[in-house]
Parts: C-alpha cells; sequence; structure tokens
C-alpha cells in the first residue's frame, strides 16, 4: 500500500494513475494519521512553495513529516515534494521549509526560457536500484523555475544541465526525491517509480554515463475538441479554423482514443483545445473533465487543456471563478491549463490600466499552481500593412507579401476561435501575459492552420524574441522538413501539429527519426 500525500494543489491524478499502472493500492492522506502510519510515503508536488507549505502548516502535516522522514521508511518526493524538504526557497522567502536537508531552493538565473519545461537527461553521481531496468541516456519529464541546492554534496544522486549544472533528484537513506516528474516521464518514468515501489536488491549497471545533458524539442499533438450536430465529443480539425466540410463538424475520431495512439507513437505532449469552450463552460461541460479522466488513466505524458477557462456565471446566478474552473481541469488530469479569450481581455484591461490586479486568470492559477501550469493560447491573423509606419503595434517585414504585394504585417488577436479580431498585437499579448505570471506560449496561427504549408516562422520569431518564457509554435505543419525549419530558423522550444498526425499523414515517429541526428529529441516510444 502507498500513501500519497495530496495538499490540494497540483496534479496528484497522474500519480495515482501511475502508481496503480504498477499494480499497488494507494491510500490519499486525509488526516495527520495517515502519514504517521503510512508503510510508503509518495510526496508529489507541483505549484508554488509558498501555498505547498501554508497549506501543510494549516494541516499540521509538517511534524508528522518530519517524523515520517526520521523513521527511516521509504519516501519519495517529487518536484515540490523535493523542495519541501529543504530548509528555505527563494519562491517564497518567508516561508519556511521542512528543513529536513540543509540548503535552499534556489530560482534560475540563467541565459535560457525559464520555466524549465520539457524533457531532458540526468548525470547519475552515484550507484542506485532506482535506476535499475534503464540505460542511463533516458530523457524525463521536467517542468520548474526553481532547484534545490544542497549544501551536503554527498546526497545527490542525479544533476541535469540547463544553463547551469543543477541537482535533478537525491537520495539518502529510504529518501529519494526527483525535481522531474517520473509519472509524467512516459515508460522509463514508470519503471522508476516501480523500482522504488518494489525496491530490487540489486543494483544493475547503467550501459550509458552522461555528463552532460540536453534538453530536448518536444513534439507536441494538438486535438481541438467539440460536440459535432448530434451531440457526440469528437476530435475536429479546422483549416484556417473552419471546422466545417459541406455542413458537417468534420470528425477526424474519438479524444481519448486519438490521445492514447499519439502518446505510443512518441508525443512528448498531448494538448486538447476544448474550441467551443468560449459559449459552452466547461463545469457544466463534464464530458471534457471525463475526457481528461480517461485520458490521465492510460497516458503518461503532460497533458495541457484549454477552452472556456474564465470566470462565469451560470443561469442560476453561481458565479465561477476562472481557479475553480482549472482546479476542476488540474483535479481530472491535466498539468497544464491553457488561455485563449480571457488573455486577449487580461492583457487589455491591463493595457487600459497599467496595473496587475492579482485577480486575473492568470494571475490567480500562476499565483496558486505556479507560472508553468498556465499556457497562453494565442489565436493571431495577419493584417497587411505597405508602410509600418503609425500602426501601433508591433508590425514586421514581411518575406510573404500580402494580396496587394504589401511588404509588411502585424499579427492581430482573436477571441472566440478566431471569430472575434481586436486591437491586440500577438507580441504584445505575449509580452503582458509573460508580465502577469503565463509560464508558457502557445503560438497559432489562423492564416497557417490546417494548410500544411508549414510554420508562420515570422511570426514565431518575433513573438520569441519578444518573450523569455518557451513558445510552441503551432499552425501549419505538413512535412518533417517544417520541423526542421521551426527548430532552426527560430528558438521555440516545441513544435506543435494536429491535422498530419492525426490523418497519419506523417507519423510522429518519422518527425522524430527524421530529426534524431540534427535536434536534440526524445527517442523513446511508450507502450
Ligand atoms: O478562447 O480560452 O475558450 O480557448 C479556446 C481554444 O480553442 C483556443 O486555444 C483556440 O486556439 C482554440 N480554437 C478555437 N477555435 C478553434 C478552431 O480551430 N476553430 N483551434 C481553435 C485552434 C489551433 C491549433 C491547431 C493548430 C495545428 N486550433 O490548436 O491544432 O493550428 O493545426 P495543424 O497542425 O493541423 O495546422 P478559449
Amino acid at each position: 500500500m502507498i500513501t500519497l500525500l495530496d495538499y490540494g494543489a497540483g496534479n496528484v491524478r497522474s500519480v495515482i494513475n501511475a502508481i496503480e499502472r504498477i499494480g499497488e493500492n494507494i491510500k490519499v492522506v486525509s488526516d495527520v494519521d495517515d502519514i504517521l502510519s503510512a508503510e510508503k510515503l509518495v510526496f508529489p508536488g507541483v505549484g508554488n512553495f509558498g501555498s505547498m507549505m501554508r497549506i501543510l502548516y494549516q494541516k499540521q502535516y509538517v511534524d508528522p513529516l518530519k517524523d515520517y522522514l526520521r523513521s527511516g521508511r521509504p519516501f519519495f518526493g517529487i518536484c515540490l515534494g523535493l523542495h519541501a524538504l529543504f530548509e528555505k526557497s527563494e519562491e517564497a522567502p518567508d516561508t519556511s521549509g521542512l528543513g529536513f536537508f540543509s540548503g535552499q531552493v534556489k530560482k534560475f538565473d540563467i541565459d535560457l526560457s525559464v520555466p524549465h519545461i520539457g524533457w531532458n537527461g540526468v548525470n547519475i553521481k552515484k550507484p542506485s536500484q532506482t535506476f535499475n531496468g534503464l540505460r542511463g541516456d533516458e530523457k524525463f519529464y521536467f517542468v520548474h523555475s526553481f532547484y534545490v541546492e544542497p549544501e551536503d554534496n554527498d546526497v545527490v544522486l542525479t544533476t541535469t544541465n540547463y544553463g547551469v549544472e543543477f541537482v535533478s533528484s537525491i537520495q539518502t537513506g529510504s529518501i529519494t526525491a526527483t525535481q522531474f516528474h517520473p509519472e509524467k516521464s512516459g515508460d522509463v518514468g514508470i519503471k522508476l517509480l516501480k523500482n522504488f515501489i518494489q525496491s530490487p536488491r540489486e543494483q544493475i549497471a547503467l550501459s550509458y554515463v552522461s555528463n552532460k545533458t540536453r534538453l530536448a524539442k518536444r513534439i507536441i499533438a494538438c486535438l481541438d475538441v467539440r460536440s459535432n450536430d448530434q451531440g457526440d465529443l469528437v476530435v475536429t480539425k479546422g483549416d484556417q479554423y473552419n471546422v466545417r466540410e459541406n455542413g458537417d463538424v468534420r470528425n477526424l475520431g474519438k479524444p481519448v482514443e486519438l490521445a492514447e495512439r499519439h502518446y505510443r507513437e512518441g508525443a512528448d505532449e498531448i494538448t486538447f483545445l476544448n474550441i467551443t469552450g468560449f459559449r459552452d463552460f466547461p463545469l457544466e461541460d463534464i464530458p471534457m473533465l471525463s475526457l481528461l479522466k480517461r485520458t490521465s488513466e492510460h497516458v503518461f505524458v503532460p497533458l495541457t487543456i484549454g477552452g472556456g477557462i474564465r470566470d462565469y456565471t451560470d443561469q442560476k446566478g453561481r458565479t465561477y471563478t476562472a481557479l475553480e474552473v482549472a482546479s476542476a481541469y488540474f483535479r481530472s488530469g491535466a498539468d497544464k491549463i491553457s488561455i485563449g479569450s480571457d488573455a486577449v481581455l487580461i492583457a487589455e484591461d491591463y493595457l487600459k490600466t497599467g496595473k496587475m490586479t492579482g485577480k486575473s486568470s492568470i494571475e490567480q492559477i500562476s499565483e496558486v499552481y505556479g507560472a508553468q501550469a498556465v499556457v497562453v493560447s494565442i489565436d493571431p491573423r495577419r493584417v497587411y500593412l505597405s508602410s509600418p509606419d503609425n500602426v501601433g503595434h508591433h508590425v514586421i517585414k514581411t518575406d510573404i507579401k500580402g494580396p496587394d504585394g504589401e511588404g509588411y504585417c502585424w499579427y492581430q488577436c482573436t477571441i472566440k476561435g478566431g471569430r472575434e479580431g481586436r486591437n491586440l498585437d500577438a507580441v504584445t499579448l505575449a509580452q503582458v501575459c509573460e508580465k502577469l505570471g503565463a509560464g508558457e506560449i502557445l503560438l497559432n496561427c489562423i492564416d497557417k492552420d490546417g494548410t500544411n504549408s508549414g510554420y508562420d516562422i515570422e511570426l514565431v520569431n518575433a513573438v520569441k524574441n519578444a518573450v523569455t518564457i518557451p513558445v510552441i509554435a503551432s499552425s501549419g505543419a505538413g512535412c518533417v522538413e517544417h520541423f526542421y525549419d521551426v527548430f532552426t530558423k527560430t528558438k521555440a522550444e516545441s513544435a506543435l501539429a494536429a491535422g498530419i498526425f492525426h490523418r497519419k499523414e506523417v507519423p510522429i515517429a518519422a518527425v522524430k527519426n527524421y530529426l534524431k541526428d540534427k535536434v536534440e529529441i526524445r527517442l523513446t516510444n511508450n507502450n
């Protein structure tokens, strides 16, 4: 029996699913005695150090946790469950950690995008059963802006390189804790958790020893989901956001089945966008929650969900906050939520007043779940100009000329799935959202969507060069070379595609095979 410490934030469901997949039963901690009587304790954490510690103090879990750690019984911490073991964190300098290890948690101060999001390797520093059955060159999923700095070097199990060489896991006695998320690291993560749970006696030597790791570029499969006219939830795909063909909503398959297929074929991440979320309210649209729950039972890579994340008042006058909507998604298995229309309205308000209110969906969700859990999805469309002057927007000189030979354009943000253009450009939106606490940009392009003509490299460069958070290039992928182009001509961290993956026109494995000696990628398939 595994006891799982759920303090109410983050994606605990994924950890439960991963442990159940191994065949273990789980008891979720509901009071102090559950911690004290645990045989094996798993402490997963996502979000903000300060809010996590506040909850642990409020629930009076701090002393029992320290007692448990001292008892010598097995403990596995994940992400914030690693940070919590240290004395303090730069994320919340006024809040003490458990202080089981001397040292602190530091913020990345590097010349690369922060958060560090994606698949990276580990340099194993000492023999451990944790890596039994693995070769040593596997990649694990990371998502964090902070890392631990132990005073005692002997506790370091692995390090990882990202601008600096940081500690990516620790191990001492029966305590193991990882910065990366085994529950989101596909088959290799499941093996690693199994090694903790089943405690193999022998250590098997690794065939590969790394001394420098590299973050992989991510290949993301995106499923645009909505109800068709018969009321079935289907994966659809538009051409420049028009998803109807001969009057019917295009049906490319069932969301859960298709997501599982993409996972097995090697997708590094799966995104679901509820594309009619602007008019259907997610908490009334229960199929989205249940599709997430079912998907997370079988898919062990990060899941992002978007559509309809905003404050909402129902017909009976009950108001739900965007944070409540996001929380429901996280509880159902999402690792990140994606905000589209609401982000545009928030940025417009911010630009009008110049004030951060702390009340917007971006700020609130980021405060509770951490910046890395908040993606802003941008749906821009090109507006061509013959001159760059007096426009009041970020204008670029373009090689793709307009219909009347115009040599300039700006990227107009839209809301409601491209139905309404706003007086705001994509570069400004990305910058404002980063300031408000977004951790990643999903950069679509209506002109390119569904065209198979390649990513809008000019757009990706304009946005990527204006922010320090990771950018997912989206819209237009038609062949393997398009992925190579976007990764070599821009600094985008990820490339997303929909149509070509759903229709099997270009399998994910073909993309990775093509990229493998040219661009750092994760090669494993998941079974
Ligand atoms: O505004 O917060 O409710 O979120 C709605 C979300 O739904 C937004 O993220 C928005 O991008 C998305 N959305 C709304 N309408 C559509 C539509 O297609 N009619 N889909 C839509 C956006 C774009 C990508 C697509 C890529 C890759 N789809 O997700 O998957 O363009 O396609 P490709 O590789 O086939 O070219 P809110």
